[in-house]
């Protein structure tokens, strides 16, 4: 039997187009684009991609057309709300396609809090997630519901305030805005349907969930090597920024210092370094990691 092939749901184009491509290509996998630019195939695995808008992911996904999908959180928490229909579990978030879902309003508003908002038009493409923070807060406002250009809201005199993605703040600014309130953070996120898969291809599956870990965990992460006299271990684990138990290995012909490997997921900086030092420790090295599971 042809073994299952596993789809990917990706957005064709967009602001996380690139990036999702990107993490599939970092995990591993050899990309062909099909002639009909609306898929890839991966040499490697059995796996194909499909390229889609990104309100159609979280559909796709859900009926099975799709066995997983990078989607912004903002997109997928949206349709959970509306939906009475199954909808895809968030596995993991990606840690691109950062931005918040926001409530801003010209300078001329006063807002001292949600409260603010009561019996204002709020313009928005996210009328559902709009409605669920304004009925956490126990605001009462009209809900505009937009098919896009939402920061000229106001402008028209179509709405008092607007919700709306924000990352830079530069459209809010160009237009007028005050970033007033968060209502989401947002990211790009891998997302899982419920359809139960044959065996070959749940492992593919657990294959690339395991892979995108690893290309996430090693972003950024450093490996730090360095000799250290063996009293001032506590010390130099308390300024490894980020690290597990360190690997500690004697050294040569010395009782009395060590070897310590390190892998620090937060930054190293020279300070960092600076500090190892002042502690005792020499022939500091800091290395990228490549790859990581
Ligand atoms: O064609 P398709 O339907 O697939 O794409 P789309 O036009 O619906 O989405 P796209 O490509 O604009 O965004 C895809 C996803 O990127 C979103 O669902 C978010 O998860 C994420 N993302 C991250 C953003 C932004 N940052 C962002 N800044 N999506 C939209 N914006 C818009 C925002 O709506 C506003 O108009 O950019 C403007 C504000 O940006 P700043 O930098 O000026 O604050
Ligand atoms: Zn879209």
């Amino acid at each position: 039997m042809k073994p299952q092939r596993v789809h990917i749901a990706i957005q064709k184009n967009g602001r996380l187009a690139e990036q999702s491509l990107g993490l599939i290509r970092a995990a591993g996998f050899h990309l062909t684009k099909s002639a009909s630019d609306l898929a890839y195939s991966v040499e490697n695995a059995p796996i194909d991609l499909w390229c889609v808008r990104d309100d159609d992911i979280p559909t796709f996904v859900a009926d099975g057309v799709a066995d997983l999908g990078i989607v912004g959180r903002n997109v997928l928490a949206e349709r959970a709300l509306g939906a009475n229909a199954p909808i895809p579990a968030e596995i993991m978030p990606l840690g691109f396609g950062r931005c918040r879902l926001a409530i801003a309003a010209p300078e001329s508003l006063t807002y001292a809090g949600p409260g603010s908002l009561s019996g204002l038009r709020i313009a928005t493409t996210y009328p559902n997630l709009l409605a669920r923070f304004l009925a956490a807060e126990g605001v009462e406002a009209e809900i505009v519901t937009m098919r896009g250009a939402v920061e000229v809201a106001p402008r028209l005199k179509l709405a008092e305030a607007i919700c709306d993605l924000v990352s830079t703040g530069a459209t809010l600014e160009a237009n007028g805005l005050i970033e007033l309130q968060t209502v989401l953070e947002s990211e790009a996120v891998l997302v899982r349907g419920t359809r139960t898969l044959d065996e070959a291809s749940e492992r593919t599956v657990q294959s690339v969930v395991a892979r995108f870990r690893g290309v996430i965990a090693s972003q950024g992460a450093k490996y730090v090597m360095m000799n250290a006299p063996r009293a001032a271990l506590p010390e130099i684990s308390r300024i490894l920024p980020g690290a597990g138990a360190p690997t500690v290995t004697p050294l040569a012909g010395r009782d009395d210092a060590v070897a310590v490997h390190a892998v620090c997921q937060e930054s190293v900086f020279w300070e960092t370094l600076e500090a190892l030092k002042a502690a005792g420790a020499s022939s500091i090295l800091v290395l990228s990691i490549e790859k990581m599971m």
